[in-house]
C-alpha cells in the first residue's frame, strides 16, 4: 500500500470508530428496563396484515353465560378495532414484520410502544379468550389438574385465588392462570390489555393457560354492574381441553 493511501485509510478508519463511540456515548442508557432481547431470525416474520379470527362457535353458543349481542360486539368490534389500531401502529417500526409473540416481550414502557402495546395486546388477548372458551366447559385434563393442585393445593383454593383477582383488576384489564418458568402455576392479574408475555412490563412473566376478559364491555349488557356474576359463570365455559393442550 503506498503510504499516502495508508494514512488516509488509517484516518478514515480511526474518524469512523470515534464516530460510533461517540454515538454510543450520548445515547441515553435506560436504567430502569433491561435491554431486549435481539429480534429473532426472518423464520419468524409474519405474512401480511394481522387480521381478526373466526369466533370458533356461534355468537349465541355461549348462552346464557354469555349472551349473543355481547359476542358479536366484542369480537365483531372491540377486537376488529385492536386488529385496525395495530397493523396501523406497526407501520414503519422495528416490528412492522414481526409476530406479535416475537414483538411482547420486546415492548417496553416507552410512549413509543404504547399504541403496539395496547392494541397487540388487545388483539393477541382476545384472540387467546375465544380459544379459552367453550359451549361445552368440562374439566382440568389430567396434567392441568394435577399441576393446579400441586400449586394451589386444590381445585377450590385455585379458583378462589382466580375469582378473588378477577374481582380486584380496578378499571380494565385481565385475570389469569400462568404457568412460570419454574413449571409452578400462578394467578396474576394485569391492567388494560397487558398480558403476562409482556415480560418487560408485568411483575410476573409466564404463559398464560387460561386468561378472563374483565373489561366491562366483556360483560355489561348481561351482568352491568355484578362483574361477580360474570366471573361465576365463566367457570361453566371454560375449554379445559384448550388450557391442557398449552399446559403441555
Ligand atoms: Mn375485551
Amino acid at each position: 500500500m503506498e503510504k499516502r493511501t495508508f494514512l488516509k485509510t488509517s484516518l478514515f478508519l480511526g474518524v469512523a470508530a470515534f464516530s460510533s463511540s461517540l454515538i454510543e456515548a450520548c445515547t441515553p442508557s435506560k436504567k430502569a428496563a433491561p435491554a431486549p432481547p435481539p429480534l429473532p431470525p426472518p423464520t419468524r416474520r409474519r405474512n401480511g396484515d394481522f387480521s381478526l379470527p373466526a369466533l370458533p362457535y356461534a355468537p349465541a353458543a355461549l348462552e346464557p353465560h354469555i349472551d349473543k349481542m355481547t359476542m358479536e360486539i366484542h369480537h365483531g368490534r372491540h377486537h376488529q378495532a385492536y386488529v385496525n389500531n395495530l397493523n396501523d401502529a406497526v407501520k414503519g417500526t422495528t416490528f412492522a414484520d414481526y409476530e406479535l409473540d416475537d414483538i411482547m416481550p420486546r415492548l417496553t414502557a416507552a410512549d413509543a410502544d404504547k399504541k403496539i402495546r395496547n392494541n397487540g395486546g388487545g388483539h393477541w388477548n382476545h384472540s387467546f379468550f375465544w380459544q379459552t372458551l367453550s359451549p361445552s366447559g368440562g374439566a382440568p385434563g389430567p396434567k392441568t389438574a394435577a399441576a393446579i393442585n400441586a400449586s394451589f393445593g386444590d381445585f377450590g383454593k385455585f379458583k378462589e385465588e382466580f375469582v378473588n383477582a378477577a374481582k380486584s383488576v380496578f378499571g380494565s384489564g385481565w385475570a389469569w392462570l400462568c404457568v412460570g418458568a419454574d413449571g409452578k402455576l400462578f394467578v396474576s392479574t394485569t391492567p388494560n390489555q397487558d398480558n403476562p408475555l409482556m415480560t418487560q412490563l408485568v411483575k410476573q412473566p409466564g404463559k398464560p393457560l387460561l386468561g378472563l376478559d374483565v373489561w366491562e364491555h366483556a360483560y355489561y349488557l348481561k351482568y352491568q354492574n355484578k362483574r361477580p356474576d360474570y366471573i361465576s359463570a365463566f367457570f361453566n365455559i371454560i375449554n379445559w381441553n384448550e388450557v391442557e393442550n398449552r399446559f403441555q
